[in-house]
């Protein structure tokens, strides 16, 4: 970046020197009312309103994960939109397994009729404002009700529809990393979560040879899982494709875009365009889709403005690239769980050829070191099995191992219900229940609140859930106890923190059903 972009734009690695607050980020501070913020650093001390740190620290999980299944399952909600479509009957009850409806069912924690979700959703808001429920445990087990809501109504729902309509995966091998822009031709990112509108660009971009489409984020993840559309970025690397110059449209849907995008754009030529009618950003070009009838026409458009736009790139800029960029990383994608090979997964756990299966998911959180937990998987992938999606699954592909042998893409966050799926065909083909296997889901470096909720949802199926990074537990709370310990004695699982990727991996390496 030359000087006067520097003075105008900062870029991620700037804006980290922004400390994380110590007392936010183990869950110490509530800010529910104005009586507060209550900063309360103490097990004795109390809030002006009298809420204890259990409390405070149980409250913010909750509205975490509520913000979480708000988002997919409004993705959800939005294909349904989309295609005209109404709500599936009896959703949970078909695809869970039924010992686990009959648990949930006997905890009260399922909604029964459509949209209940949603009020359950906006209950959890309302549970946690101050002075209603004032029982720690009480809003963690809502913490779990809203788990299952985001696996079943969120991500299930989500995937099932966009395979119906987009098709299922197969198998293919595909590249990945910035090499995945082409100095010669008209490049198109799309990036986001929603993928619909990048479906109508694909079909759009093959009648016009000289355009050349790149995916980002979990759009990406989406499209190089179905097509095998190369995907340029994570979350944590988008504002590097603006960055290279040679981007002509910056196409946006929502979740996890970044705000500094706009000021990039002002930087760069690129021309960034939001497409969701909730998700707008200022100096955007706003062309929202309602339907496909809206993103067959949307897409033409991008790619005219797209083409219009590649004359403004700055001289320099396709020589820049091609003399920083790194090769392309070759990687194998489109993993579900029909393909994947369940029986025989099934059989190297019987037989013990494997250990178990490891699902890494999740974000990528700038303030974590991804390379050092990157090799702690590498090393556990000789005895377990590796499933990965999202951000995570982007960096397995950075260092060559989405090889389709050990490590396994199984696509963007809300295909996490294919692991979920693997997890449940396996245990039906052994005769177990899910609990009872080696299954582990491990979300090293959470950032976004999406990432929590899949936590809750692998414990409310008996997985157990290892986060990375603090997320608003501390390990000395009572909390974290309950996550850790008491879960068990329902759910058969627990959610724990371990921030040493190093004594994870000692932990692991023992097995892992070993629990506490
Ligand atoms: Fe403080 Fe209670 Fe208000 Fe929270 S709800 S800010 S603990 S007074
Ligand atoms: S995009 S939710 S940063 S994985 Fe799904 Fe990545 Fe986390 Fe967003």
């Amino acid at each position: 970046m030359v000087d006067w972009m520097k003075k105008k734009v900062s870029m991620i690695s700037e804006r980290l020197k922004l400390d994380p607050c110590p007392i936010g980020k183990n869950g110490f501070c509530c800010k529910i009312c104005l009586m507060g913020p209550c900063r309360i650093l103490d097990k004795k001390q109390k809030g002006v309103c009298g809420a204890s740190q259990d409390l405070i620290v149980a409250r913010n999980i909750l509205r975490f994960v509520a913000g979480g299944a708000s988002a997919h399952c409004g993705h959800s909600y939005h294909l349904l939109e989309y295609l005209n479509k109404h709500f599936p009957k009896n959703y949970i009850k078909n695809k869970a397994p039924p010992y686990l409806y009959k648990l949930w069912d006997k905890l009260g924690i399922i909604p029964k009729i459509k949209f209940e979700h949603f009020k359950d959703i906006s209950e959890a808001l309302h549970i946690s404002t101050m002075g209603v429920n004032a029982d720690y445990q009480d809003i963690l087990k809502w913490c779990m009700k809203l788990g299952i809501i985001d696996g079943y109504y969120g991500m299930y729902l989500a995937t099932e529809l966009e395979d119906k309509k987009f098709r299922k995966p197969k198998v293919t091998s595909s590249k990945l990393n910035l090499s995945c822009l082409d100095p010669k031709k008209i490049n198109i990112a799309v990036h986001g979560h929603e993928p619909m509108l990048a479906e109508a660009i694909i079909k759009e971009v093959n009648k016009n040879k000289d355009v050349n489409l790149v995916g980002v984020c979990c759009t990406g993840a989406s499209i190089l899982a179905r097509h095998g559309i190369p995907l340029a970025a994570n979350f944590v690397l988008q504002e590097n494709v603006i960055a290279t110059g040679i981007v002509d449209a910056m196409v946006v849907d929502l979740q996890c875009v970044m705000p500094s995008l706009s000021d990039l754009c002002e930087c760069y030529h690129t021309k960034l365009i939001t497409t969701n009618e909730i998700a707008r950003i200022p100096n955007a070009l706003h062309l929202p889709i309602k339907n496909e009838e809206d993103s067959r026409k949307v897409a033409k458009k991008i790619i005219d403005i797209a083409r219009k736009n590649k004359k403004n790139r700055r001289k320099e800029a396709g020589q820049m690239f091609r003399k920083r960029v790194e090769k392309p990383k070759k990687v194998v994608v489109g993993f579900t769980e029909e393909n994947i090979g369940v029986k025989k997964l099934a059989e190297m756990i019987k037989n013990k050829k494997i250990k178990g299966i490891i699902a890494v998911v999740g974000c990528v959180n700038p303030r974590v070191d991804v390379k050092d937990w990157i090799d702690v998987f590498k090393k556990l992938s000789k005895d377990y099995i590796i499933l990965t999606t999202g951000c995570m699954a982007f960096e397995f592909g950075k260092y060559n191992l989405l090889d389709g042998k050990r490590v396994f893409h199984l696509g963007s966050c809300v295909n996490n219900s294919r692991i979920a799926e693997i997890f449940k065909k396996i245990s039906d083909y052994l005769g177990k229940k899910i609990t009872d296997l080696p299954f582990l889901v491990s979300c090293p470096m959470p950032i976004t609140e999406k990432a929590i909720a899949i936590g809750f949802f692998f414990a409310s199926l008996g997985v157990d859930a290892h986060l990375g990074y603090p997320f608003l537990i501390s390990s000395d709370t009572n909390v974290a106890h309950f996550l850790e310990v008491v879960l068990k004695d329902k759910f058969k699982s627990r959610i724990f923190l371990d921030t040493d990727s190093h004594l994870f991996y000692n932990k692991i390496n023992k097995g892992l059903k070993i629990h506490p």
